[in-house]
């Protein structure tokens, strides 16, 4: 394949080219399913949530649903993640559990961060999936430098780094890249194409014509896969990941794919992109792919997909409720959870807030002035 071919594995129809398919067991193309579709209704239900004022803000992936999960069934337990924002089907596929999840944008005493990080701005260290940071990109030069101390350490782990298209402009992009190439780090460089960073579309990213080609400039391999074809995406994040296992050195992977909703729940699309792109993007779900595929293949008949959504969608309300019955985080911990052991000075201050009765819960509308 030439550099500006798309790997597609699954043809749109949910036929598949035989001399591509990976060859996963049916439980497996089950479960991949099933994360499809519990995304697809996670950030759904989220955002509704948001809407209604019972949390304050959401960053959905809708659209790129088999990037996330394709990509993340090809890493083994012991490697790491280096997030973005926009990656809740990673996160649920190494085994978040849901509530989790869910509590992190309550920012409740549920939320093992206790509310003090952005909403989707997570990290979860038993699953080694580091803390997405805000700006944008941050993460490749340190999933690179996380990949090279493993290497010393003759630790066999890869580090998967997420980003967007936009974040191929910045900086970090290319030091990243750069020290990933010379240092031949156990890197995989996986870039969700959405087409858009926030408003500004893809044509106003590069004047190249992939942003795969970008890593042969840094002497290592770049390849373009469909992000919409959930076996595509894990077929080329398997042979990256067990290229770098075995020493090869990085790969950076190109999923095209498209963000269907907003970028954010303060944003409105319709502000800058037309109603026809997204029609023709949403003949390309890759949720519907995937269940031609299944079809296809005698994997979904309509009974067995309607009660998935049903069992998907009943157990996001019991989870919503459960986390809505949370307690907000107890007022002590601002203290005592900034040194492992309470300073005496702080101690001081927290006796005096405890006993100065400011105990007014912040409204959303204070915590997200957006
Ligand atoms: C360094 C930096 N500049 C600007 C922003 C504001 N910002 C947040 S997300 C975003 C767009 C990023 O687009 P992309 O990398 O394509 O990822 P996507 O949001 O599409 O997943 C921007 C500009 C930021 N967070 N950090
Ligand atoms: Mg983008």
């Amino acid at each position: 394949m030439g550099e500006e071919d798309l790997l597609q594995v699954i043809a749109p129809d949910g036929t598949i080219d035989g001399r591509r398919d990976p060859g996963l067991p049916e439980a497996t193309l089950r479960e991949a399913f099933r994360h499809l579709c519990l995304v697809r209704a996670l950030d759904t239900r989220m955002l509704s949530l948001q809407r209604q004022g019972r949390i304050g803000f959401y960053v959905p992936s809708i659209g790129e649903e088999a990037s996330q999960v394709g990509s993340a069934m090809a890493l083994e337990p012991e490697d790491w993640v280096f997030p973005a924002y926009r990656e809740p089907g990673c996160a649920l596929w190494r085994g978040v559990p849901l509530k989790t999840l869910v509590a992190q944008s309550y920012g409740n005493a549920l939320d093992v961060m206790k509310g003090r990080q952005m909403p989707n701005h997570y990290g979860y260290r038993d699953i080694h999936y580091v803390t997405a940071s805000s700006p944008v990109g941050t993460q490749i030069p340190q999933a690179v430098g996380a990949a090279m101390a493993a290497r010393i350490r003759k630790d066999p782990v890869v580090v998967l780094a997420y980003f967007g298209d936009g974040a191929t402009s910045g900086g970090d992009f290319h030091a990243g890249m750069n020290f990933a190439g010379v240092y031949r780090t156990p890197t995989v460089l996986f870039c969700k194409n959405n087409q858009w960073a926030i408003s500004v579309p893809l044509s106003r990213q590069t004047a190249a014509k992939t942003l795969a080609q970008k890593a042969h400039a840094y002497g290592f391999d770049g390849v373009r896969v469909d992000g919409n074809d959930v076996l595509a995406v894990y077929a080329a994040t398997k042979a990256a990941v067990d290229k770098a296992r075995a020493g090869g050195g990085p790969t950076m992977v190109e999923a095209l794919t498209y963000r269907m909703g907003p970028h954010s729940s303060s944003d409105d699309p319709s502000r800058y992109r037309s109603k026809e792109e997204e029609e023709f993007w949403k003949r390309r779900d890759p949720i519907e792919r995937m269940r031609k595929y299944l079809e296809v293949k005698g994997l979904w008949t309509k009974a067995w997909g309607d009660a998935l959504q049903k069992e998907i969608d009943d157990r996001l309300s019991e989870t919503i409720r459960e986390v809505e019955k949370g307690p907000p985080p107890a007022l002590e911990t601002m203290f005592t959870d900034v040194y492992e052991q309470l300073t005496p000075r702080l101690r001081e201050q927290m006796d005096a807030f405890l006993a100065s009765g400011e105990r007014r819960r912040p409204e959303i509308s204070d915590r997200f002035p957006l």
